[in-house]
Formats: C-alpha cells, sequence, structure tokens
C-alpha cells in the first residue's frame, strides 16, 4: 500500500538540503594538535587508552578525487528520543556512502541499540530512503533505550556485524548514547575487530554542545513548534483575557528548550532550573515569584498571562533533589516495593523508608505528584521528568497562596489556570530548513569519517549562524566532551552534560528582559509556524540561542 501524503510532505520529499562548500565536492581531512578530556583527564586517559587524544578533524575540499574504496557495509541505530532531522542523518550517510561507491550498503538496526545486540536490522535501499527523506521522526528504523554497557552485547555487536560485512556503526544519540558509542569505539580497538563507531549529536533537549557541538540537531525545529503553540495560547489569553496558562516544556535536566522558548515568545514568566538551584530556591520560594507577577498584572487590571517551565525544574530544587535522590536508592531493584499491590500500599513503605525531612516534603505534595515520583527510571537511571506533572503542582500552590492573599485584602483579582505540557509535539515535527541541512550534512561528514577509518570520533558541524555554504565539518572525538560522573551510585566516564549557563548569552538577555515581559504592557510575540519555503530571513533562522552564543545577538 502506497502512503498517503500532504502536499507538504510531497514538496518536503523534493527538498534539497543546502550543504557546505567543503562537502560538495572531494574532500580532504585536515587534523588539528592532540585533545584533552573536559576534566577527570588521567582516569578518562586510563579509560579509554586507544581513542584518547586524538586530533580534531576538519574537512576542507579537494582538488584530487580520493583513492577508489573497496565497496564497504555500514550499520546505523538511532538512539533515544525522537528529534527531527534523524531521517535526514539517514539519507546522508546512504547519499555519501553511494557516493565513494554505489556497492557501498546501509543496513539499519531496528529499535534502537538492541536492533545490533539481537541482530534485527534491515538493509536501507534508495526507495525506502526516498519515502524519508526531509521527514520527522524515527519511523524508518526506530528507535530505542537499550543502554549499551556490557560485554556480551558488545561482543553480540561484534557477531551481528561480521555476518554482514559491516565496517562502521554509526550511532544517532544523546549524551549517553554516544558516552555508549565511545565505550564501543574503545572495546573494538581494544579487541582489535576492524568496525569503527561514529556518533551523531542527537537530542531536542540541546544539553549536548560543547567548544566543538554547537548545537544538537532536532533542537531547532522543537523550539520553534512550541514557541508557535506558546505564541497561540498568547494570543489566546490576549484576546479572552481570563486564564493563566501554565506550560510545561520538554528537555529533560536542562532548560535550554524553556529558555528558548522565553526567547521567541517573550512570556510573562519563565522558570529556568539552573537558576533556582544556583540561588537555592524553595518550592515555595518559586510560587512566591509566580504570585509576585500574578498580584502585579491583577493590579493593572490583567487576569491573565503566561508561565513556562522546564520539565526538570523539581530536580533543581535543593530538597526535592535530595527527596528524589532517596528514592532512586529506594526503588533501585527494590522487589519488595515492586510487589506491593496499590498505590497506598507503595505511598506508606516509602514513607516508613525516607529520611524525616523527604518525608514530610513527601507527605506535603499532592499524591499524585508524589507518586509520579516513584515511577520507574529510564535505563540510564534517570527520573523520567516528563511524567511529572510539575505544572499541576505549580497551578495549586499558587492558588492556594493567592487564595490567602485574598483573604488578607492583598490580590484582588481572579485566578483562573490552565495547564499544558509540550513535548512529544514537536519531537517528529517535520525539520526546519536548519535542522533539514543540519542533519544532512552531519550524515555526509559520517561518511567521510568511516571512509578515512576513523573510529570513535563525533560528526561535527560547525559555523551554524552562517549560511549552510559556509559551515565547517569535521570530527571530534568523542573523549574530549568526556568527565567522570556519579552513575547509579559509581563513578562513570560520561561526555559532559551542558546546562544553561548563568553566564552565558541566552540567559542574560533573557534575565535583564524578564522584568519588562512580566509587567502590564504586554510584550508577547506570536512566532507563528516554521516556514519551510519563502525568504531567508523567514525560512532558515537558527534559534536564538545559537545565535547569542555565537555572536552575542
Ligand atoms: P533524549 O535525551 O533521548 O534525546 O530524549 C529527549 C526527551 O524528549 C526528553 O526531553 C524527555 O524527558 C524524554 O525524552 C522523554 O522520554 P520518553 O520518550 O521515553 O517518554
Amino acid at each position: 500500500m502506497t502512503m498517503q501524503k500532504s502536499p507538504l510532505q510531497i514538496a518536503r520529499g523534493n527538498y534539497q538540503p543546502k550543504m557546505p562548500v567543503a562537502l560538495s565536492g572531494n574532500v580532504r581531512l585536515a587534523e588539528g594538535a592532540a585533545t584533552h578530556s573536559v576534566a577527570d583527564q588521567e582516569e578518562i586517559k586510563k579509560l579509554f587508552p586507544n581513542t584518547y587524544g586524538l586530533p580534531v578533524i576538519t574537512m576542507e575540499p579537494s582538488a584530487e578525487a580520493p583513492a577508489a574504496l573497496p565497496a564497504m557495509n555500514v550499520g546505523v541505530i538511532l538512539s533515544g528520543g525522537q528529534a527531527p532531522g534523524g531521517h535526514n542523518v539517514i539519507s546522508g550517510l546512504f547519499d555519501g556512502l553511494k557516493h565513494l561507491n554505489p556497492e557501498n550498503k546501509l543496513y539499519g538496526f531496528l529499535g534502537g541499540p538492541s536492533g545490533l545486540i539481537e541482530g534485527k536490522y534491515q538493509e536501507l535501499t534508495k526507495d525506502i530512503i526516498d519515502e524519508y527523506r526531509n521527514t520527522g521522526g524515527f519511523d524508518i528504523i526506530g528507535s530505542g533505550r537499550t543502554k549499551l554497557e556490557e560485554t556480551w552485547q558488545f561482543d553480540n555487536g561484534i557477531e551481528v556485524c561480521k555476518k554482514l560485512g559491516i565496517k562502521a556503526v554509526v550511532i544517532i544519540g544523546g549524551d549517553d548514547s554516544n558516552t555508549n558509542a565511545c565505550v564501543l569505539a574503545e572495546y573494538y580497538l581494544q579487541k582489535k575487530c576492524g568496525i569503527q563507531v561514529i556518533g551523531c549529536p542527537k537530542t531536542i533537549d540541546g544539553d549536548l554542545k560543547n567548544e566543538m557541538i554547537e548545537t544538537s540537531f532536532g533542537f531547532d525545529t522543537a523550539c520553534k513548534v512550541y514557541s508557535e503553540l506558546i505564541g497561540n495560547i498568547q494570543r489566546d489569553a490576549n484576546s479572552a483575557k481570563k486564564y493563566w496558562h501554565f506550560i510545561r516544556l520538554m528537555g529533560r535536566s536542562a532548560s535550554h528548550i524553556a529558555l528558548e522558548c522565553a526567547l521567541q515568545s517573550q512570556p510573562n514568566v519563565c522558570l529556568i532550573s539552573e537558576e533556582v538551584e544556583a540561588k537555592n530556591m524553595t518550592l515555595n520560594d518559586i510560587v512566591e515569584q509566580i504570585v509576585e507577577v500574578i498580584v502585579d498584572r491583577a493590579n493593572h487590571g490583567l487576569n491573565f498571562g503566561t508561565i513556562l517551565i522546564p520539565e526538570g525544574l523539581i530536580e533543581f530544587i535543593p530538597a526535592m533533589r535530595i527527596l528524589i535522590q532517596e528514592l532512586n536508592d529506594l526503588l533501585a531493584q527494590n522487589e519488595e516495593f515492586a510487589s506491593l499491590e496499590g498505590d497506598d500500599a507503595k505511598r506508606e513503605y516509602v514513607k516508613s523508608m525516607l529520611s524525616p525531612a523527604s518525608c514530610e516534603l513527601y507527605r506535603s505534595l499532592p499524591k499524585g505528584i508524589a507518586r509520579q515520583l516513584t515511577l520507574d527510571r529510564d535505563p540510564h537511571g534517570n527520573v523520567m521528568v516528563s511524567q511529572i506533572e510539575t505544572e499541576k503542582l505549580l497551578i495549586e500552590m499558587v492558588g492556594k497562596r493567592l487564595a490567602q492573599l485574598k483573604a488578607a485584602g492583598t490580590y484582588k483579582g481572579k485566578f483562573s489556570a490552565l495547564n499544558h505540557f509540550f513535548g512529544y509535539e514537536g519531537r517528529c515535527a517535520i525539520p526546519s530548513n536548519f535542522d533539514a541541512d543540519y542533519c544532512y550534512s552531519i550524515g555526509i561528514t559520517a561518511t567521510h569519517l568511516i571512509a578515512a577509518g576513523k573510529t570513535g570520533y563525533m560528526s561535527l558541524v560547525r559555523n551554524l549562524t552562517k549560511p549552510a555554504a559556509e559551515w565547517i565539518a569535521g570530527g571530534v572525538p568523542i573523549t574530549m566532551m568526556m568527565n567522570m560522573e556519579k552513575r547509579n551510585g559509581k563513578m562513570k566516564p560520561v561526555i559532559q552534560k551542558a546546562l544553561v549557563d548563568l553566564n552565558g548569552a541566552p540567559y542574560r538577555y533573557f534575565a535583564s528582559h524578564r522584568a519588562e515581559w512580566a509587567d502590564a504592557n504586554t510584550s508577547y510575540i506570536y512566532p507563528g509556524p516554521i516556514q519551510y519555503y519563502g525568504p531567508t530571513e523567514v525560512c532558515d533562522q537558527p534559534t536564538h540561542t545559537l545565535k547569542l552564543e555565537q555572536e552575542g545577538k
């Protein structure tokens, strides 16, 4: 059965991603100086003797055609949460491979990393790839969150790759998946099995970025989708003038998405988890901050507004963090807890095991939220913050506080609140031109790294605030991004996560404007939907975050 398509889907199928000049003809790889990990250099060097210290690579245009290479097979894995542009990384890989040698083959491992371990795969042919060019989603081969960490998994991977004649595996994932890519690359070098591993920087959360990686793919599209929705809500709020909208946004621990959406839409309040932590704020402090804005606007006759809440907020409130840590330890492989029937029994058990301070906090939370805090962790040990309805918790607490103020005669407004959570709405959107172009280049770049025999590298495309023709492509050793962190009670080498930098230009811009956005002169921006065709200033703009970080504007 042929897939039915909208006119936009059909048009996007024919879109030609814009590419850096350096990737459009023959390419040579230039190597820089040896690198070091971002921290804990001695430990990381010891753990990664074969992949530590490799040079950064830059792709340069070359007048010479590359030496003909024998045909090769490559495997690709999509790992973790969906992010717009994943299909374009795969199309870039496919086109790059076929350009090098039409006999080259690309295999997709199905359902994430488990596809490699279990030998579940599909050859990706031109017909398949053409169906998915410039589309959102990860449905071409599916994704999964299986953690690649055990030797038996790596060894199964060798067997599967040998069977398929696979020379290299490309892992498209976030910080945890790329950490695994590096561990795998090191193991395969130690085993001398000849299988290369290349990572690609994916996540809507925007927290996989550093000195070399300017942004992860998907962040641009997801933020544009959420900002459109926030803008629409703001226009509705400004028309009806009767609701306060509490909008929680995906993004895991980091508040990059909330911050970017605030820069795009100028809401009345945007909470930034990293600031909450730096100021050691309690839940009550946050409530007071929101209440102050609501009361002030009510004094001007405005009983409406928008409040953005990063989904990871709860983990950054110091007392909550302690509670969550205690719950993590308590729930880790706890069969007694798992065997309890019903929410009440579980709640009583948890209360009996917590420290007195955490127990008090746990008891003070609405039951629904307390239950959400005890839901299963993901395979990397993370609390699934997307399941915790912080926006409802805040509505309840703000409502109670306003009622007190009303009773005391210091608040005369009306408080009617609506809750929203935007996350899944943006993760599979049709990639913006930025993400479509960026991802295609990431895929092509990965092919060149493979052809040059590189392993333990992340495919890199930078200079992203410039037109695509001026982008710089290359590779960065994954060990360069690593440090040691405590995971499940043990120190482990991991890619350092980038949280919002409170000294960085995006946050500073926000902090210096938020008072204007909060006050009675409503200054909402209505960004409107992503545009794929039209003037470049409408269609090809990167995020405000990227522009502020790279160019200070
Ligand atoms: P990645 O870190 O794998 O890119 O996932 C991003 C994310 O969308 C987070 O923002 C969110 O908290 C989480 O995935 C939700 O996970 P799930 O898809 O398993 O519900």
